[in-house]
């Protein structure tokens, strides 16, 4: 048994952002699957908001993934996965604000939305954050193949697996990644070929399955009741 322990669900986002991040640090860890549709007591006992993923390192547990990512940061610093200056660090926490605060609601809320013209509403602004992001999170210069060029970090890691859910927004809401948004899809082609994604990858029709409930307005977890508000 290791001290590390990653309590998770294979179908969420948000545990892989964790699972990546061990990965990445080349740490080892324990993972313990929890069932969403039927939370054991004991996870309902550790999770303050009865949601995965948590972590264990030893003593200290730890939830909400930018969280738990950041301390795996910085008890395990190498390789670093933060920018190594403070005002480097500010950006990568802008655009890890950034995803949790925008763009990861739109991705829930256009497919929870089950009334057709406020879909449109969230379609637009989703599709306005693709643009967002194509246009003002690469620089001028950028040369790829991650978010800040040849370092993988923890926007990309934060970012990456709803862009890997991306053909659930495309078959229940036609919406895709803009056409132009080229450094966008650079930048996703690469991700999905970093070994920390593939090790931690479902395929599309397990993501379309996965998401199905949410699609079709029955979710009834936390996360689906929390993302209505
Ligand atoms: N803000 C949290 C979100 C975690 C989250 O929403 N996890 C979902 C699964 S993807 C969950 O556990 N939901 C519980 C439920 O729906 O009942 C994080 O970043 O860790």
């Amino acid at each position: 048994m290791h001290s590390l322990k990653l309590i998770q669900s294979e179908v969420c986002p948000y545990a892989q952002r964790t699972h990546m991040c061990l990965l990445e640090k080349s740490l080892d860890f324990d993972r313990v699957e929890v069932d969403l549709a039927n939370k054991p007591a004991w996870f309902e006992a550790i999770s303050p908001y009865g949601k995965v993923p948590v972590l264990e390192d030893g003593e200290i547990r730890i939830h909400e993934s930018s969280v738990i990512n950041e301390y795996l940061d910085e008890v395990y610093p190498h390789p670093p996965l933060m920018p190594a200056r403070a005002a480097g660090r500010a950006v990568a926490r802008i655009w890890i604000d950034f995803d949790n605060a925008r763009f990861v609601p739109a991705f829930y809320r256009v497919l929870l939305e089950q009334d057709s013209r406020k879909q449109q509403q969230i379609v637009d602004q989703l599709v306005g954050h693709l643009v967002y992001m194509e246009e003002a999170g690469f620089t001028k210069h950028w040369k790829g193949p991650y978010w800040f060029d040849g370092d993988i970090s923890l926007v990309d890691l934060t970012l990456y697996p709803h862009f890997e859910r991306m053909a659930v927004l495309q078959t229940y809401r036609n919406i895709s990644i803009p056409p132009d948004c080229h450094k966008l899809m650079e930048w996703c082609a690469a991700m999905k070929e970093r070994p920390s994604a593939r090790l931690t990858a479902h395929d599309d029709d397990y993501h379309i399955e996965s998401y199905r409930h949410y699609a079709d307005g029955t979710a009834s977890g936390t996360t689906a009741r929390d993302m209505r508000q």
